[in-house]
């Protein structure tokens, strides 16, 4: 189909963020500015009043002490992803409110869907060699199914309902070389890399994820839509869905995953749209 309109929501790369509010390299560099304690208050004050005290009791523990009470072993980046996860997380729907899908966009559709039994390649900046998995491994992850809005930059939208893996337990069975001395843990950010990069069979179309988004619990590899297993112009055998993001990251046909440490290029961003593409 054709290209998203740039004319709808996303604006290009460049002047991007800075009209609708600071964009995030001014975040940045003013989180940066700001001591360590005075972070940690501002940050306490801002999740205090927006979410009261339930939200503190129900934080992960440290040690038994909800973090936020155990703060002097945290750095501002792990608070960061802490507010950023608590507001993250897309609305789902009942299933019963799954609508009629659209089909759009073909770009590395596979010319014919059974000229080989498909496979997974995964590579990783620090292997020597890439690994290759089937469906079978991916049907032997957990099943989780969600019912979320499918969000096209041409300005409609879907609900429909999903069935796949969590890309995280993909990645947690399929680990990625530790970028530290020590084991991959997922709950240690530095130990992970930073993006993780998924291409179509012929590499026409790419999308780059940032490590965060990868691992969100809502970031599912999909081989089901609406109940029924997916259909070829719906990116059977498997497509990445991930509602917290628009239609333009939610690839179809998914060949090969690259665990790196290089912002990896991303189809729609190479054209001037935001490579976050968050909603
Ligand atoms: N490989 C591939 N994936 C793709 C596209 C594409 O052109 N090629 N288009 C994207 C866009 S713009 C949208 S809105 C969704 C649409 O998914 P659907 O056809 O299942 O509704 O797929 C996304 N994934
Ligand atoms: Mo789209």
């Amino acid at each position: 189909m054709n290209p998203d309109n740039p004319e709808n929501s996303i604006e290009p790369q460049g002047s991007s963020q800075a009209e609708s509010g600071l964009p995030l390299a001014e975040v940045k560099k003013k989180m940066k500015s700001l001591t360590r304690r005075s972070l940690v208050w501002t940050a306490i004050a801002v999740v205090f009043a927006d979410k009261g005290w339930k939200w503190l009791a129900s934080r992960r523990q440290e040690n038994g002490i909800p973090w936020p009470m155990a703060i002097a072993l945290k750095t501002n980046e792990e608070i960061a992803r802490d507010l950023f996860n608590e507001h993250a997380l897309a609305k789902e729907y009942p299933k019963s409110s799954e609508e009629d899908v659209i089909d759009n966009g073909d770009i590395g559709r596979p010319e014919s869907e059974n000229s080989s039994p498909w496979k997974i390649t995964v590579s990783d900046d620090n292997w020597d060699h890439d690994m290759h998995f089937t469906m079978a491994d991916i049907l032997s992850l957990p099943k989780v199914e969600m019912t979320t809005e499918l969000r096209c930059i041409e300005g409609w939208s879907r609900i429909v309902s999903w069935g796949g893996c969590r890309l995280v337990d993909f990645m947690k069975a399929h680990p990625p070389s530790s970028r530290t001395s020590g084991a991959i843990d997922f709950g240690n950010f530095a130990t992970l890399p930073e993006y993780v990069s998924i291409t179509t069979p012929d590499d026409d179309y790419y999308v780059g994820l940032d490590v965060t988004s990868a691992i969100h619990p809502q970031t599912l590899l999909c081989y089901e839509m609406n109940g029924k297993p997916l259909e070829p112009k719906h990116g059977a055998p498997l497509r990445l869905v991930i509602p917290t993001k628009y239609g333009i990251k939610n690839i179809k046909w998914i060949g090969a995953l690259t665990y790196t440490d290089t912002r990896p290029d991303d189809y729609w961003a190479d054209q001037g749209y935001d490579w976050y593409a968050g909603l």
